[in-house]
């Protein structure tokens, strides 16, 4: 690695200046963040050198989804800053959920003088201690000589090898410290060395195993869209012929209709991705964690299956289930000597016989929904917007039912046209994430898939887009309730709505109160002109424009695993039997 750009012999040069040296080193093209008492010198320094663009927030949480959005969309660390205390804690949320789905993302935090440093002062607040389990790594800087070389390990951690959050605490005393001397060329870190290719000899196992297996099935998970693999992906899917099935943090790493995709497994998986996996004697697991939201009762999930777990992290290989043939390493090189590998086989395997039963599957439980009443079914206006939009759009979520309606009914075709909150499940999260993803890849088109509730939890950051021009399309799936937890209340709690029932403000005019544009949908004609003007006003004026959609209020998504129920004890669609579920 090479010496930040900027060195200095000016007496004035400080701490602060280091730190948008540093910043810019790593190509920095954008912060999201807040100023305050203990992150001032920092953010005067930046400007005063004027070359980054900074993101004044509504509130610090905001700014960390909007790092996470930015970093999903275009693969690159999103940064943020904030000031110590209440700035600083306000990101954990943020933290929080880029850990669980392993999203590059650097924070820098201010902090008190060193001197008073545990002595609980205003705005003190240990946050390597708040953070020490939600990041990948954290730092706290205690003295300006180190600046360099903990910038260059913190944006390596967080990209590389499984992605991930990392903190930087900066007293205060470190920012104004003057640093008239050359500051000492930062060297790649030691002892933090990502794995990338996998063991030659465990690759030729596992397409031993492969080609043994008469019932494979290929899950494979975000991973794959952080490796940049789809590719390999479809390769080895179409070199063996094995069906592949993605987890919600993987949809869009295989197209969607091509005819070996089998949708996503799990709680709102089909039912087709549920039964191949649980009947399944070999499953190929890529990049994907197998978090109990996919496997449901563990202990019953595909109890006849070997393993072969690749994953660039080994802590996750036999972590839920036990694995035949561990590959630690980046999926997109071990993709592609299995798909080589594959492609030597002097014959193939005949997997016609298992197809066949998938096919089966697929028919007697497909996709579907019905809905109660006249008004709008949200999974229509999900593939409505399936129809109309490209496939380069980028669709962002909120949390809930339309979370899971979108990982249903949207046809993904392409990485990184889904960003959501997968592990944490952060109601909150969609607008900052959409204006994240919109500011990071400004050519593309970003709509967001909202709920009701979680759309009010970040609402303040329609000031923001305003602010900034950020032309995001918002549709709110309006049911006036809290959906997902209004679904469980229904069929786990006899239908007693403790607390789901919401009153929400007419999200359209509270868009134009806040300087964007919106309008209230009401009726199944007024959608798609609805649809076709949000995109175009978003695009020509470069404003954030919500659609306030009143869709049916008790749709249920389905369908559903109950919660610590096996997966093949699914629910199915309306109007359909669930005739596999496991009797035994
Ligand atoms: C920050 C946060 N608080 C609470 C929850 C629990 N929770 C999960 S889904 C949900 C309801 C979401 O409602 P809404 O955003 O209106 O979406 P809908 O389910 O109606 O589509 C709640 C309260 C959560 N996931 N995140």
């Amino acid at each position: 690695m090479n010496a930040p750009t900027q060195t200095t012999g000016t007496p004035d040069y400080t701490g602060a200046d280091a730190v948008v040296a540093c910043l810019k080193h790593q190509g920095v093209e954008v912060i999201f963040g807040m100023t305050g008492g203990s992150i001032m010198p920092v953010y005067d320094a930046l400007f005063r050198d004027g070359e980054i663009k900074h993101v004044i927030v509504g509130h610090e949480q905001g700014a960390a989804h909007m790092a996470e959005g930015y970093a999903r969309a275009t693969g690159k660390v999103g940064v943020v800053m904030t000031t110590s205390g209440p700035g600083a804690t306000n990101l954990v949320t943020g933290l929080a959920d880029a850990f669980m789905d392993s999203t590059p993302m650097v924070a820098i935090t201010g902090q008190v003088t060193s001197n008073l440093l545990g002595n609980d002062a205003f705005q003190e607040a240990d946050m390597r201690g708040i953070t020490m389990p939600i990041t990948k790594h954290n730092y706290q800087v205690s003295s300006v000589e180190e600046l360099p070389t903990v910038f260059a390990e913190a944006f390596f951690v967080a990209l590389s090898g499984r992605p991930g959050p990392v903190l930087i605490d900066v007293p205060k005393d470190v920012m104004t410290q003057t640093c008239g001397q050359l500051l000492a060329a930062p060297s790649a870190p030691t002892g933090y060395k990502p794995p990338y290719r996998g063991n030659p000899r465990q690759i030729i196992r596992a397409l031993k195993v492969i080609q043994a297996a008469q019932r494979p099935v290929i899950l494979a998970g975000g991973g794959i869209i952080t490796a940049g693999a789809d590719a390999e992906l479809k390769e080895f899917a179409e070199a063996t012929g094995i069906p592949v099935t993605t987890s919600l943090m993987g949809l869009g790493a295989f197209p969607a209709g091509h005819e070996l995709f089998l949708g996503m497994p799990g709680m709102h998986g089909t039912g087709y991705a549920n039964l191949a996996l649980n009947r399944s004697d070999l499953i190929i697991c890529v990049g994907s964690r197998l978090d109990d939201r996919i496997t449901g009762k563990l202990e019953q999930f595909a109890p006849g299956a070997q393993f072969i777990h690749v994953d660039v992290d080994a802590s996750e290989i036999g972590k839920n289930l036990p694995c035949l043939v561990p590959i630690v390493g980046d999926a997109k090189p071990v993709l592609k000597d299995l798909a080589s590998g594959a492609a030597e086989w002097e014959t193939k395997p005949d997997y016609s016989e298992w197809r066949a039963q998938i096919e089966d599957w697929k028919e007697r439980y497909h996709m579907c929904f019905a809905s109660k009443s006249s008004a709008m079914a949200p999974q229509a206006v999900v593939e409505l917007l399936g129809d109309m939009l490209d496939e380069d759009t980028v669709v962002v979520t909120g949390v809930g039912q339309h979370q899971m309606y979108t990982a249903q009914f949207y046809p993904f075709q392409k990485p990184r046209t889904l960003i959501t909150s997968g592990g944490l499940g952060t109601m909150g999260y969609g607008l900052p994430a959409a204006m994240g993803a919109k500011l990071g890849r400004p050519e593309a088109e970003v709509v967001l898939i909202d709920g009701d509730g979680s759309f009010l939890m970040n609402i303040q950051e329609l000031a923001t887009a305003v602010r900034y021009r950020v032309g995001v399309v918002a549709i709110i799936l309006n049911n006036n309730y809290l959906g997902m937890v209004r679904q469980w209340q229904e069929l786990f709690l006899d239908k007693r709505q403790a607390e789901t029932e919401l009153q929400p403000p007419p999200y359209a005019k509270v868009a134009e109160a806040f300087g964007g544009l919106g309008r209230a949908v009401t009726s199944p004609e007024e959608l798609v002109p609805a649809i076709e003007w949000a995109r175009k006003e978003a695009r020509e004026k470069r404003l954030p424009v919500v659609l306030d959609v009143s869709v049916e209020r008790e749709a249920l998504v389905l369908p559903m695993v109950p919660g610590g129920a096996a997966n093949v004890d699914f629910i199915p669609c309306p109007g359909q039997v669930n005739e596999d579920k496991d009797n035994g």
